[in-house]
């Protein structure tokens, strides 16, 4: 016979959730037509590597049958809407996921074609809200294409992935500003929803320590220590969240680029516009001016591994999965557990589970099996892995230039030895975030330690990031070879252990220092006394 080609198939579950009955089906899937493990991705979802294309239509349709999709979760319309993953039995959580729900289902496309495709026509949809098919339909600002089946997206779609986040204040295990918008739940004192402020993505960075920005047509370059990568828009009423998004998403729609590739995600739109005439043209398609946007109290990440209080007498369990590889023993283990007891889980947007929905008296037994086979925290993973992540890069994805999944063990390994040289305790961390190119699917531009391939072997170093994701990195050095990694940060972690103040981040430490001072540390290190 022919060639067989083979396929990279992903899902789309907005907040991550999954329920036990998909969990289990692709858990069977990726044995019987996958490569035997599954991936958990940077956007709370599944990928199965390896699928060949005679095999497609039964993957599809299993997928769809047992309430899953993958519909929209490849190409130029909104990706996967990310939420928090923690099953709290909160008001505020809660909403969030609501929220992330209904944005999802706001933005899917409408078509039958997706079902008549996959499942000979059969639609196997949830009702939807009537507010969301409301808003969907509503044209009074001219938003709609009218007599089309995709009131929203027409037959072009956008012009390019959109990427939306929803989360509520302090909990930023989202990374909601990399998101081309950020939603966050503001509430009122009694832990009521009340709206949304709402942040856009903003500017594009690229090129060595100094900032691109790029404005009615032309790129400026700006050096710049400290840079901010989105913009408040404003605040708006919960009522009005899903006709505030759709008229971004209009925006970007009716005004983002279409004739390059390159520069058309609305991070670009937004940069030559400015924030100013960005919001004005919004508001048109709106129909109203977006409130002052609330204040709001500091970002934490937050990773949930190990045991919770969901608050309505149940647990959760957060489990750490090394670059979202589910494979071997690991796979094995969650499904036993997972279909013993029946449980929802969740994808986080650190590559990670949650088990949800654990009644009390099964803690102790799941515990038993979790920690003989090695997947509880904190007493099994280094916290330098607890925070990294990295992209499949090589063998599986087209676009890699070097490794990352593959190759971040062993650079976990050495960043734990060059603190154990300099006197770091284990406890001590840093985010390390790794991809095989610069598309930076491991969102790199965000760590404290963000190795971006450029080379066979090669990375382009970026450092500045926060723990808590609020800052973006610079570039610091181009084409580092792998084998050079000590060279470069022995030095800088044995300066940020000597000269650090209190509680200082790596990250907050390489912004304060400035690239020449690092560079001066790299030249004139003579080895830790250790
Ligand atoms: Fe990504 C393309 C994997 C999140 C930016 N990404 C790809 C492709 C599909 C390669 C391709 O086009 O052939 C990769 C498949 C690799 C493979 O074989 O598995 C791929 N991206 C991933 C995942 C699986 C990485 C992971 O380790 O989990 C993530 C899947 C997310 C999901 O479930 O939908 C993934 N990709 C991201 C993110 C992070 C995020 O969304 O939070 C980004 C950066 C944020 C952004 O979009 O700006 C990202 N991926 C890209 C880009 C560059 C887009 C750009 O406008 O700059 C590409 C290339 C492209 O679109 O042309 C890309
Ligand atoms: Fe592939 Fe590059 Fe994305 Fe890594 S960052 S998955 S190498 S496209």
């Amino acid at each position: 016979g022919g060639r067989s080609y083979s396929f990279m198939l992903r899902t789309k579950n907005p907040s991550g959730k999954v329920p036990n009955q998909l969990y289990l089906t692709m858990d069977d899937l990726a044995d019987e037509f996958g490569i035997g493990t599954l991936r958990l991705t940077t956007r709370q979802t599944f990928q199965l590597h390896g699928v060949l294309k005679h095999n497609l239509k039964t993957v599809m349709s299993s997928i769809i049958r047992n309430m899953g999709s993958t519909l929209g979760a490849c190409g130029d319309l909104n990706r996967n809407v990310l939420a928090p993953a923690a099953p709290y039995a909160r008001k505020d959580y809660l909403f969030a996921q609501e929220t992330a729900d209904n944005v999802a289902a706001l933005l899917s496309p409408q078509s039958g074609f997706y079902y008549d495709m996959w499942v000979d026509g059969e639609r196997f949809m949830t009702a939807e809200p009537p507010e969301v098919v409301e808003a969907r339909n509503d044209n009074s600002h001219g938003t709609n294409f009218v007599d089309s089946p995709e009131p929203i997206y027409g037959t072009q779609f956008l012009p390019r992935k959109f990427k939306i986040a929803v989360t509520v204040p302090t909990d930023n295990s989202v990374d909601l500003l990399t998101n081309d918008i950020g939603l966050v739940v503001v509430s009122d004192e009694n832990g009521e929803p009340q709206g949304f402020n709402i942040y856009v993505r903003f500017f594009c960075f690229r090129g060595l320590g100094f900032v691109w920005i790029f404005r009615n047509s032309v790129w400026f370059r700006m050096e710049s220590t400290f840079a901010r990568i989105a913009e408040p828009l404003g605040y708006v009423p919960k009522e009005d969240i899903l006709y505030a998004v759709k008229a971004i998403v209009v925006t970007q729609r009716e005004h983002g680029r279409r004739d390059d590739r390159k520069y058309s995600r609305m991070k670009y739109l937004l940069s030559s516009w400015g924030i100013e005439k960005f919001r004005d043209v919004v508001e048109q398609y709106y129909g109203k001016k977006f409130e002052a946007s609330r204040d709001l109290p500091e970002w934490e990440f937050k990773s949930y591994l190990g045991w919770h209080e969901q608050g309505d007498g149940a647990w959760f369990c957060g489990l750490h999965v090394d670059s979202g590889r589910v494979g071997g023993n690991m796979k094995k283990t969650l499904r036993e557990v997972i279909e013993k007891y029946k449980l929802d889980v969740r994808i986080t947007p650190n590559q990670n589970i949650v088990l949800c929905d654990i009644k009390s008296e099964w803690k102790r037994p799941i515990t038993t099996v979790l920690a003989q086979a090695g997947l509880l925290q904190p007493e099994f993973v280094d916290p330098l892995n607890q925070t990294a992540m990295a992209c499949p890069a090589f063998p599986l994805c087209p676009l890699a230039i070097t490794e990352a999944e593959r190759g971040i063990p062993s650079i976990l390994k050495r960043v734990r030895a060059m603190f154990e040289k300099v006197g770091l305790d284990y406890d001590e961390s840093v985010v390390v975030r790794v991809t095989g190119c610069p598309n930076g699917c491991a969102r790199p531009y965000m760590a404290e330690v963000g190795l971006v391939g450029d080379g066979p072997n090669s990375y382009q170093v970026w450092l500045g990031g926060t723990p808590n994701q609020t800052q973006i990195a610079r570039a610091f050095m181009d084409k580092v070879k792998i084998h050079d990694l000590e060279k470069v940060f022995e030095p800088l972690f044995y300066n940020w252990k000597l000269g650090r103040q209190a509680k200082e981040s790596f990250g907050e430490f390489t912004t304060r220092m400035g690239f020449e001072k690092l560079k001066e540390l790299i030249d004139s290190y003579e080895g830790s006394p250790n």
